[in-house]
């Protein structure tokens, strides 16, 4: 690409030379001093331009599993992945810029009464049912990590938090009295975290959510599920403040060069579920901005949904950085050089 970027000018600029046809005559001719040397330097500046290509291509897919935390890093993000937390924990920075780290945690699961019917969960308009589920802080089992390798560099990295719990949706002893539901005996409950990496797609990383068992009191409600979205400065590990620039565009959440993706739509079965989002300041004791994702009854299926989280790219599409740019210009000189020589001769 960089060398046709020089080819394209200097093809230009000789086509503008009455001596065009007789300069590449004479370069297959005997070439005095001057115009080998200068020959050499642009083939040695052609040469030089691929050396830092070459060395920012990336290293693959680093990992680890330590201490119940995932560990995954590219050129472009770090994330640590844990479920024995507070909850299943996502944590990311930009490894280029390791300022402020990102978290987003899956805290908790409930249905919810949609009173005006829009498919959007509004908090503080429509009514939760029952008591919400407060997603376990111990008990996720790793999978341990499978990976695919090309030409020595791991590509893909794919591994699973898994729990099972029992939720009895109307707990006695809380202080909530939830005589005027129909009762609902206490179910088994199993989710599975599956996070997915690969390094065509270096800044983000993909997670599913994979819910089985939920039971319904009644057919028309939502589930909701609630994510926190915090920041922290590097290296804490947790987010205690809210996200710099929290806002929404489309379906991503965007927070300074963070962001949290989702999906319009997630599978039940063979049935694709509307999915819609709100979000607003986390309540009770949780830190941050709050996001609801809202699901339409998927009645007794298995609810499979895939979110993104990732890193913003600097710049998109074709980037020269200073060091290259100088170098095509070092070059083009070198080429005007050359074919001034041969004008003179
Ligand atoms: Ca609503």
């Amino acid at each position: 690409m960089f060398i046709g970027l020089l080819i394209i000018p200097l093809s230009l600029f000789c086509s503008t030379l009455p001596i065009n046809t007789k300069f590449w005559v004479y370069l297959g001719d005997s070439v005095n001093i001057y115009q080998k040397t200068s020959l050499a330097l642009f083939a040695l500046l052609l040469i030089g331009i691929g050396v830092p290509l070459a060395a920012a291509q990336s290293t693959g897919i680093l990992y680890q599993y330590s201490a119940g935390i995932a560990s995954l890093e590219t050129d472009d993000i770090a994330i640590k992945v844990t479920g024995n937390d507070q909850a299943p924990h996502f944590h990311w920075w930009d490894p280029n810029n390791p300022t402020v780290d990102y978290h987003v945690m899956f805290v908790r699961m409930f249905e919810a009464n949609d009173t005006d019917s829009n498919g959007i969960f509004d908090n503080g308009t429509d009514i939760m049912i029952g008591a919400p589920f407060v997603l376990p802080t111990t008990g996720w089992g790793f999978s341990d990590f499978e990976t695919v390798e090309e030409d020595g560099n791991i590509t893909e990295v794919h591994f699973n938090f898994t729990t099972e719990a029992t939720f009895d949706p109307r707990p006695e002893g809380t202080g909530v009295d939830y005589g005027n539901l129909p009762s609902l005996p206490e179910f088994d409950l199993e989710i599975e975290v599956r996070i997915h990496m690969y390094l065509e797609s270096p800044g983000e990383f993909k997670f599913d959510l994979i819910v089985d068992g939920w039971s319904w009191t009644y057919e028309d409600s939502l589930l909701v599920l609630m994510f926190t979205v915090t920041e922290s400065t590097h290296g804490q590990s947790h987010g205690d403040t809210d996200p710099s620039g929290f806002h929404r565009t489309g379906t991503k959440f965007q927070f300074e060069n963070g962001y949290f993706e989702y999906n319009e739509t997630a599978l039940a079965a063979n049935n694709t579920l509307q999915v819609r989002a709100s979000y607003g300041d986390a309540p009770g004791a949780y830190s941050g901005n709050a996001v609801y994702l809202s699901f339409e009854n998927f009645g007794n299926e298995t609810l499979e949904y895939d979110p993104i989280l990732g890193v913003l790219s600097p710049v998109p599409g074709l980037v020269l950085d200073p060091m290259t740019l100088g170098l095509v210009a070092g070059a083009a000189v070198i080429v005007i050089l050359a074919v001034v020589l041969v004008r003179r001769k």
